[in-house]
């Protein structure tokens, strides 16, 4: 009898508290400049990783886990000098294991310490460092923590909207000043009263999602591709210090389903939306045309509302039928998956243009300037090794006109 009792007692509290979940993160401090920047300068991170020997991704890797995980988040500090911590940003935790140092505990180096708490409601949540946060935040020490609903099935929440496909894109900023050594490698005492540090002024050069800008948005874990009457999940989170505005193009009929984590009690429509540092925000698209468009995200001083720099994510929408039967499209490519010759063709009168091809990582393959319309023009691609590619043209302004994706076979 108290043999069952023990069994119904463990069926029982493992579907109340779902799976026991054991995860690791590693804090590491890169020696040297190892992250590329879309003009391909290098910067040092500190940051986290999964991987003992991998390289520290920016943002940090992104944690899953679904409502009513019993988690088990070990941090493992690698990196010298300042200890770091994981602040679990919006979840419903204790404080003992919320990250903030001078409310509970902190890692050093080499030491592995575990956060434990149960998933909470499924939403976008974030993670960052707490240890001088200013600093730890902008050299790279952030990510997204998303809950799915118990079952991980394609529903923002049990009960809430379902989808298609879904994308999550971390908006932030890096100012390589903020990057260098002297910062990095400081020694602290988060229990020290007083602390100085000289701070360079904040003035970002490089304006990100999930770590990207300008070319290296056409990643295809980023730029929005799908069909007509797919619902697309945007989960959105800023870990910037400045204001983003995002811009939906109108016939994506954005929705605004939830902020911070739960269900916002009225939708709001609306083809803009403005992110502060630390928010999320969820929004729902569905394009019932073919479309190629973007979605432009303004970066804003919050103090005088002045927009610093745009950036934009291409979003292609087709019918079943095809990317090459868009006839919204200036340029007409053929064939496209393409073996040898890529031709293009100027649909639209466009006098003069460069088209730039760039591999789905970003790194520019060909670039090939001042096209004219008037014959055809080819594009030789018989060195380029199979894959995904995208060509963006530009006119003579440095404006983008389209982006299209290239199949190589
Ligand atoms: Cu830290």
């Amino acid at each position: 009898m108290k043999n069952i009792f023990f069994i119904l007692c463990v069926i029982f509290s493992s579907s109340l508290f779902g799976q026991i979940v054991i995860d690791r993160v590693i804090s590491k401090v890169d020696l040297s400049p190892q992250y590329e920047l879309y003009d391909g300068s290098l910067v040092s991170l500190m940051g986290y990783t999964k991987l003992i020997g991998g390289a520290i991704d920016l943002p940090a890797p992104t944690l899953y886990y679904n409502e009513g995980d019993s988690v088990n988040l070990k941090l493992w500090n690698l990196s010298q000098n300042a200890p770091h911590t994981i602040h679990l940003h919006g979840l419903d935790v204790d404080q003992q294991n919320d990250g903030v140092p001078s409310l509970s505990w902190q890692v050093h180096h080499n030491e592995t310490k575990t956060y434990e708490f149960i998933a909470p409601h499924p939403g976008t949540y974030i993670y960052h460092c707490h240890v001088v946060t200013p600093i730890h935040l902008q050299g790279g020490m952030y990510g997204m923590l998303i809950v799915l609903p118990a079952d991980s099935s394609k529903t923002t929440w049990t009960g809430g909207y379902t989808y298609d496909k879904d994308y999550s894109w971390m908006t932030s900023e890096l100012d390589t000043n903020w990057h260098s050594d002297t910062l990095f490698n400081h020694e602290h005492d988060t229990t020290a009263a007083i602390m100085t540090m000289e701070i360079p002024i904040y003035e970002p050069q490089y304006f990100l999602v999930n770590g990207k800008s300008e070319q290296q948005l056409n990643d295809t874990t980023i730029s929005i591709s799908s069909k007509t009457n797919e619902v697309i999940y945007l989960r959105l989170a800023n870990i910037g210090y400045h204001g983003n505005k995002f811009s939906f193009p109108s016939s994506l009929n954005a929705k605004i389903i939830s902020s911070d984590g739960r269900p916002l009690p009225m939708v709001e429509i609306s083809d803009s939306l403005l992110i502060t540092p630390g928010e999320r925000y969820g929004v729902l698209l569905e394009g019932n045309s073919a479309l190629i468009d973007s979605i432009q995200i303004d970066y804003f001083n919050l103090n005088s509302g002045v927009v610093l720099n745009s950036q934009n994510i291409n979003i292609t929408i087709q019918n079943a039928i095809g990317i090459e039967e868009l006839s919204i499209n200036k340029f007409k490519l053929y064939p496209n998956p393409v073996k040898d010759n890529l031709t293009i063709i100027f649909n639209d009168r466009e006098t003069i243009v460069d088209a730039t091809i760039f591999s789905a990582e970003g790194k520019i393959i060909k670039s090939i300037k001042g096209l004219q319309d008037k014959a055809n023009h080819k594009i030789n691609l018989q060195d380029v090794p199979r894959g995904t590619y995208f060509i963006q043209f530009k006119n003579q302004s440095g404006s983008k006109i389209e982006s299209h994706k290239i199949i190589k076979h």
